[in-house]
């Protein structure tokens, strides 16, 4: 029997069941059990990477990778265009985002709008693979290694995604994975640091855990540890990645192909030379003078749209008093629409909300 897990997945409830039944008779509920080493172990094989320190979620794990960089009250290059997560996780721990704009067709961060007196200034950028699809990371290592300064990615879309060959998981000074229950991969809640380089790996380790072991300098611990629970629903998660990345990759081609015939929508592209995507996500953009009345239409018609992301995070209270122009993610925040995907999605439901989406264009 499949077991609904989130949005998007189901998960086989015999070897739940028995993830579950270990659980229970070792006694070990959280602290850094076997399942979350097993989990940790299974992420560094799929991933290619040296280290990996699951986490409780990916907000945290921003985070710690940003406390034990010592960016506290430092600057932090991050794009407009993002998830509020990113941005307010910085701002959190006591750094100061300093926005820059994004690409209009990748939605990423735009390399080109960094400007250098933004490279003085800064002492980290973080940038985001969002929607799983990959940064200019070619771009983002130059700009890293003449400012010296690290990058480290926001890949809380882009678990499972590769590039080349070579997973995201695997670039700048750390990526931070989200496993959230909205996502391709989940744990519920969660999420990853991983890295290939050991002292931040030993130091994140040791943050998470209440900054047991640390000693001497001035880094300050919390709690961000995954719970077994949360380990057992990710190991059972783990072989279906596959199942899922196909199901996904039939769903948007369905999906695309149905979108396509309709004026006055254009689909988000997922598929990109040299990239192996999870096909997570499925938006769609429209004149932004229809965009809202569109997104209320379709929750009408029980839809579950979103509006990501909207306003773009710099113009969020915190920040759009300080924060620059960001003209491309204010453009993008009111033209895109996401749709729904993954597990819940099958022929009839796209024709539901393609057909619904029809119905409204034509109005
Ligand atoms: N960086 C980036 C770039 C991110 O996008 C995120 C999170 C983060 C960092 C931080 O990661 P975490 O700290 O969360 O690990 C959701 C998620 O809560 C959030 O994790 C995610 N990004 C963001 C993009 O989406 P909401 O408020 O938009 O989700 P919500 O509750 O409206 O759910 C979306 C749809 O999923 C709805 O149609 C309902 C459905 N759903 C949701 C849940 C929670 C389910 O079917 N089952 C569920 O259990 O934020």
């Amino acid at each position: 029997m499949m077991l609904r897990v989130g949005k998007s997945e189901s998960i086989d409830q015999t070897k739940f069941d028995t993830y579950f039944r270990r659980i229970l008779e070792s006694g070990v509920v959280t602290n850094h059990g076997q399942l979350v080493r097993e989990l940790e172990t299974k992420i560094c094989e799929f991933v290619g990477v040296k280290h990996c320190v699951v986490v409780c979620n990916a907000t945290v794990a921003i985070q710690v990778v940003a406390i034990v960089l010592g960016l506290r009250g430092k600057r932090v290059i991050v794009p407009s265009f993002t998830f509020p997560a990113t941005a307010h996780a910085l701002a959190w721990i006591g750094a100061e985002p300093l926005f820059v704009d994004v690409d209009l067709s990748t939605h990423n961060i735009d390399a080109r709008s960094i400007e250098s007196s933004d490279l003085n200034d800064a002492s980290a950028i973080v940038a985001v693979n969002l929607w799983g699809r990959p940064c200019d990371i070619v771009a983002l290592d130059e700009l890293s290694n003449a400012a010296g300064i690290p990058v480290i990615y926001d890949s809380a879309h882009a678990f499972g995604v590769a590039v080349d060959g070579r997973r995201i998981g695997t670039f700048g000074r750390a990526e931070v994975f989200s496993f959230h229950a909205t996502k391709f991969f989940s744990t519920g809640e969660g999420g990853a640091i991983v890295t290939d380089d050991d002292a931040l790996a030993e130091s994140c380790r040791q943050v998470i855990n209440f900054g047991a072991g640390v000693s001497g300098g001035d880094l300050v611990g919390t709690n961000a540890k995954m719970n077994e629970i949360s380990a057992a629903f990710g190991l059972t998660m783990f072989d279906e990645i596959e199942r899922m990345r196909d199901r996904n990759r039939f769903i948007y081609q369905v999906f695309k192909g149905a979108l396509r015939m309709i004026t006055g929508v254009e689909v988000i592209e997922m598929d990109a030379p040299g990239v192996e995507q999870t096909y997570h996500y499925m938006l769609i953009e429209v004149d932004g003078v229809i965009r809202d009345d569109l997104v209320r239409w379709l929750s009408d018609d029980g839809v579950a749209c979103k509006r990501y992301f909207c306003p773009p995070c710099s113009e969020l209270p915190p920040y759009a008093s300080t924060a620059r122009a960001c003209s491309n993610s204010v453009s993008l925040s009111k033209r895109l629409v996401s749709l729904p995907m993954g597990a819940q999605m099958d022929s009839r439901a796209i024709d539901h909300v393609c057909g619904s989406i029809e119905r409204f264009m034509k109005l």
